[in-house]
């Protein structure tokens, strides 16, 4: 199976204030995402790994854009766009949250920010929601501002986050709680500091406010962190896997209920706030969902590689469903997927059967996270 392509570029795919370093720095392999070039690989996808795990890893994950919600109808309009119940959200705190349509699919699934009483940042995943939220808002005919403003996230992931992250920027930030952030300055660099990051290595975000200094930024960080032996990095499909974290566009995406997702806790149906899709989602409650998204242990011989487009899911030779994501886990020492299984299949324990490229394969459903 080929692996790799060539891209010719142009100003359509867009380059991340921190390109020309990723590049010196050693980035092998890119994807898109947001309409941006992201890097996805550095020594390789095991290695890169390795590293995040044992380290600390610097990436750059300016693809993750930002849509700004201002205007006096911003936080009715944060609320609007999703099930999960934000009348608790702080100025200064973010919650990871689905953005869903008429019919509860889920249109992305972004961390939102809360800046300010009426100021908000849905940091998304890789689909067009600045379009999907101006139309809206032109529907509404609410008092909203939406534009993509100049941020770009780098992430600093792994187990040494925390000792770099104090020399860079002082004591303070180890009162920075899960998801909670601070706006503050690097050397003159105008950032927010996050604590988040797509991976359970832990770690924080920072989010650059000036695309200028992108390059800056990040000969900053790889600097202070040479005593840590970190490396740079990027969101890793083997550790994300193994972590339970779902990709947009791989794992769901538009024809997925969220309530086909094992994301309960960021769904409350019953909320008080007006949302778009309240009546779908009660439906889809009442009659049962008609697939679900689960873990798979997958029998047999490490698997070499990932899941490029997705393989068939099949019990007595009948489809059941597909697997979407899918890696050798070296913690678990075993084969470990993220599939779509319909209904009367997908329960914990049940047997099924992979297409994958190395063969067909047995499989037991399991929950995620894996365990
Ligand atoms: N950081 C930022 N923006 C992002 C991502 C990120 N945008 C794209 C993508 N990642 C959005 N999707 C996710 C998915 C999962 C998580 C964060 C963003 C995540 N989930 C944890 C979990 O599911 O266990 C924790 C959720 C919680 O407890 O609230 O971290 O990574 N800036």
């Amino acid at each position: 199976m080929a692996g790799n392509l060539e891209l010719t570029l142009s100003d359509r795919l867009r380059k991340s204030p921190y390109y020309e370093a990723t590049l010196r720095s050693g980035a092998k392999s890119f994807t898109i995402y947001n309409h941006m070039l992201m890097p996805v690989v550095y020594e390789g996808s095991d290695d890169d790994y390795w590293n995040l795990i044992n380290n600390v890893t610097l990436w750059d994950v300016a693809a993750e854009r930002q849509v700004e919600i201002t205007g006096s109808d911003a936080f009715r309009f944060v609320e609007y766009i999703t099930p999960r119940d934000l009348s608790s959200l702080q100025i200064g705190q973010g919650k990871y949250a689905l953005i869903t349509d008429e019919n509860g699919g889920v249109v992305n699934d972004p961390i939102i920010l809360r800046l300010g009483e009426s100021h908000f940042w849905l940091s998304i995943a890789d689909s067009d929601v600045l379009l999907w939220a101006k139309g809206l808002a032109c529907g509404l005919g609410w008092d909203v501002q939406i534009n993509e403003p100049d941020v770009s996230p780098l992430a600093i992931q792994g187990p040494n986050n925390l000792p770099l992250m104090v020399d860079l920027f002082g004591d303070w930030v180890k009162d920075i709680k899960y998801f909670f952030f601070k706006e503050t300055e690097l050397d003159g660099i105008p950032l927010i500091v996050q604590r988040s990051g797509w991976s359970k290595q832990g770690g924080f975000e920072l989010y650059l406010r000036d695309g200028n200094q992108g390059e800056r930024l990040w000969d900053l960080v790889m600097k202070a962190g040479e005593k840590y032996d970190i490396k740079p990095g990027t969101p890793n499909n083997i550790e994300r896997i193994e972590s339970g974290l779902f990709s947009w566009g791989n794992d769901m995406d538009l024809n997925t209920n969220a309530l086909e997702l094992p994301l309960d806790m960021f769904c409350q149906l019953d909320k008080n706030a007006e949302y778009l899709s309240r009546d779908a989602l009660h439906k889809t409650r009442s009659e049962g969902v008609t697939k679900k998204i689960v873990g798979l242990f997958v029998e047999g011989e490490a698997f070499d590689g990932g899941c490029a487009s997705p393989w068939k899911v099949s019990i007595n030779n009948k489809r059941c469903g597909k697997v979407t994501s899918a890696a050798y886990s070296p913690r678990l020492k075993k084969n470990i997927a993220i599939a779509t299984i319909d209904r009367g299949f997908n329960a914990a324990g049940s047997e099924v059967e992979v297409d994958t490229p190395w063969g067909l394969r047995l499989a037991t459903v399991t929950t995620i996270p894996f365990k």
